[in-house]
């Protein structure tokens, strides 16, 4: 194809996007707009199942029976979002082994926020309040994306992020109004998670170097910042509610802009984890690599078994 084609394929795929017309696996789109989406969908289905890492830790734990059922369904919900993730990449032609490679051999980025360790019980109800809420802002934002498979996956997840947001919240109402212990478990829990959760929407829209082309794309419809900002605006008036304060001396309603203001983030900290030197990373990966290994015998088994069927299908239809 001729540069002068390709320029006309792109401004005709743009004027698409511009008319919100959604973007199907079997149409044309330019190479870098398939690179970016599965750079991003593959970083968001590993983010969602080293995810089920840190709250995984706390199934055999939970307080009660329904406290158990219900993590259980939430991390098991988790495993699911990852599944339908790689399916959309795969819908752009990305290989899922290859995918999963590329994690297990640290290659490949997952969110910063877990790999954070979960200490006590009151880290799974700020998890579900605030890693699934911030996850949720940025979601609701991915169902109107421009490509079709992730767009519609988006809203299945958004529908059980709401439940996962709603089950941490309300653990953290139990600690919140049990005893002087339960509470100061809740606070402390807060204090750990507030930063990092800030930290998941990205570096500031400044540093952000994928974000213009991605408006532009309609990928992302709303910068990390403003998400940022959305999120904050949310979430203290229901650290109110819940009498815990967030540990930011800097916050403070401001009567001007109609949001909150809030202190800087600790970038530093923010990049030493991407990088891989969080307090869990190595962790994270270790665990994924012998869950990796030791499914191997399922993966042998699935193969053998689809081989034997075609085989069975190729006799019967000689046979017939
Ligand atoms: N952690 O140009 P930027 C869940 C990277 S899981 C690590 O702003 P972009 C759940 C970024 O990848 C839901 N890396 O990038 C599961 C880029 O690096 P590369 C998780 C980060 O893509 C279990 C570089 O920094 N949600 O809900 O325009 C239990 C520059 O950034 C992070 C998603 O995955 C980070 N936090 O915007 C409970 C949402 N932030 O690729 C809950 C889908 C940035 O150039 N992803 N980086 O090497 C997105 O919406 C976007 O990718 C982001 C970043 C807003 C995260």
């Amino acid at each position: 194809m001729s540069d002068q084609q390709i320029l006309n394929l792109e401004e005709r795929f743009q004027q698409r996007i511009d008319a919100e017309i959604k973007v199907e696996p079997k149409d044309w789109m330019p190479e870098k707009y398939r690179k970016t989406l599965i750079r991003q969908i593959s970083q968001h289905a590993h983010s969602e199942i080293v995810g089920m890492l840190p709250e995984g830790n706390w199934i055999s734990r939970a307080p009660s029976l329904r406290r158990k059922v219900a993590l259980l369904a939430k991390v098991q919900d988790e495993a699911g979002h990852g599944l339908y993730l790689y399916s959309a990449a795969e819908t752009l032609g990305a290989e899922r082994d290859q995918l999963t490679r590329d994690l297990l051999d640290g290659k490949a980025k997952y969110s910063s926020i877990f790999n954070y360790p979960t200490l006590s019980w009151a880290d799974i109800g700020a998890i579900g309040w605030l890693v699934d809420g911030a996850a949720i802002m940025n979601q609701v934002m991915l169902t109107r994306n421009s490509y079709g498979p992730y767009a519609r996956a988006m809203v299945k997840i958004c529908k059980e992020e709401s439940f996962h947001q709603r089950q941490g919240y309300e653990i953290m109402l139990t600690l919140a109004k049990g005893t002087e212990e339960q509470k100061a478990m809740a606070q402390d829990a807060l204090n750990r998670w507030w930063w990092p959760s800030l930290m998941m929407f990205g570096p500031s829209d400044a540093e952000s170097t994928h974000s213009a082309q991605s408006m532009k794309w309609k990928i992302k419809r709303k910068s990390n910042d403003e998400l940022r900002q959305q999120f904050v605006d949310v979430t203290i008036p229901q650290a109110d509610f819940l009498g815990l304060s967030v540990p930011d001396k800097d916050l403070k309603w401001n009567e001007e802009s109609g949001h909150y203001d809030f202190g800087p983030i600790d970038w530093d900290e923010f990049w030493r984890v991407v990088k891989g030197n969080g307090p869990c990373n190595r962790d994270r990966i270790k665990a994924r690599r012998k869950a990796y290994d030791e499914g191997k015998w399922v993966r042998e088994a699935a193969m053998a078994h689809a081989e034997k069927k075609k085989e069975r299908k190729a006799k019967l239809a000689k046979s017939a």
